[in-house]
């Protein structure tokens, strides 16, 4: 029962809180039924994207971020998704072994998601356990995605923060790193400092984006870390803490999780429409009269929509 499984799962129950995570990714018909138990309970959260191209150093920045997070104090939940990998291959063998260390503290909870099973409906998923680890009490939720492709810009656009790990050989990179990710990205840091070309990518972005944030009230700095020395890790979680204080303090919080709010209630409707108006299409249960003379050529698949619609319960205005 959903119900008592999420007021188990508030008692601190780890156990609980998997098989809801579970439900949630496999986007069972009991979501509604655990959704609505645990909205009440959500926004206490803070939430941090991490984005950028493979082997960044994603991983091992997150795994820092983690240790200097329980330092400070804060539990930590952390979302791998990979939507490049069809099996729970490659990268999120790498996140278990760079992220090994916190995998027995009970303050930290570690989940990840490969494509496998989710049909375009990762994004949807990682949104729901999002919500499950702020209900659950984590104080930072820490979301991991490699950014190449539409699902992880769905997924880091519902971040609180958004933060774009690039390394010096992105430089020549720049144009192909998909705009929507540079547009919203929040903070910008450099990892792989110690290699060559650091220092002038990072002078690069700040001029492109101090051209670019000139008016509004937020220019996204670029910091410079080598992960795997551990540095740069510290001024990386205060420039997040900035950058949440002035959401917070702004307003501009509350907005964006409002926008955030129901970019998802269209989403998901859009998704659920589809697949309701595919799966009645290809089964054939409605509309083969008006597919075949599509097929050959004597209606226009204008006209055919407009009808489709209208049959399938007054959708055409
Ligand atoms: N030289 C150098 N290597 C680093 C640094 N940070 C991480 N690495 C190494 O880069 C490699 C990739 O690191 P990951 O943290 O797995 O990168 P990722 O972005 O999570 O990779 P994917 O999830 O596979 O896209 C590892 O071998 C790290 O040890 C750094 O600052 N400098
Ligand atoms: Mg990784």
């Amino acid at each position: 029962m959903p119900v008592e499984l999420v007021e188990k799962m508030l008692t601190g129950d780890q156990r609980a809180l998997a098989r809801l995570v579970s439900a949630v990714e496999r986007q069972s018909a009991e979501v509604p039924e655990i959704m609505q138990h645990v909205t009440p309970l959500l926004g206490r959260a803070y939430c941090v994207g991490i984005t950028g191209p493979p082997g960044a150093g994603k991983s091992t920045l997150t795994d820092r971020l983690i240790a200097h997070a329980r330092q400070q104090g804060e539990t930590v939940g952390i979302i791998a998704v990979d939507p490049t990998s069809p099996f729970s291959g490659g990268a999120i063998l790498g996140d278990r072994i760079r992220m090994q260390q916190h995998y027995l503290d009970a303050g930290v909870y570690i989940r990840s998601m490969a494509s496998r099973g989710h049909h375009g409906g990762l994004s949807h998923a990682a949104k729901g356990v999002i919500k499950l680890l702020d209900a659950f009490g984590k104080d930072l939720i820490l979301v991991e995605t490699v950014g190449v492709g539409q699902t992880e810009l769905d997924v880091v656009a519902a971040a609180d923060t958004t933060v774009l790990i690039l390394v010096p050989e992105s430089g020549d990179a720049i144009q192909t790193i998909k705009a929507g990710i540079m547009e919203i990205a929040d903070l910008f840091v450099i990892n792989k400092a110690d290699r060559d070309g650091a220092e002038r990518l990072q002078r690069d972005l700040q001029m492109m984006l101090h051209v670019r944030h000139a008016s509004d009230g937020w220019c996204p700095p670029v910091l410079s870390t080598q992960a795997h020395q551990d540095l740069g890790i510290v001024e990386l979680y205060e420039a997040i803490t900035t950058h949440r204080r002035k959401l917070s303090e702004t307003g501009q919080l509350t907005t964006r999780r409002r926008q955030n709010r129901r970019q998802e209630l269209l989403d998901l409707l859009q998704q659920q429409l589809l697949a309701a108006l595919t799966a009645q299409f290809e089964n054939g249960e409605t509309h083969s009269g008006l597919l075949a003379q599509v097929e050959e050529g004597t209606v226009d698949p204008y006209t055919a929509v407009q009808q489709m619609l209208v049959e399938s319960g007054g959708l055409w205005r």
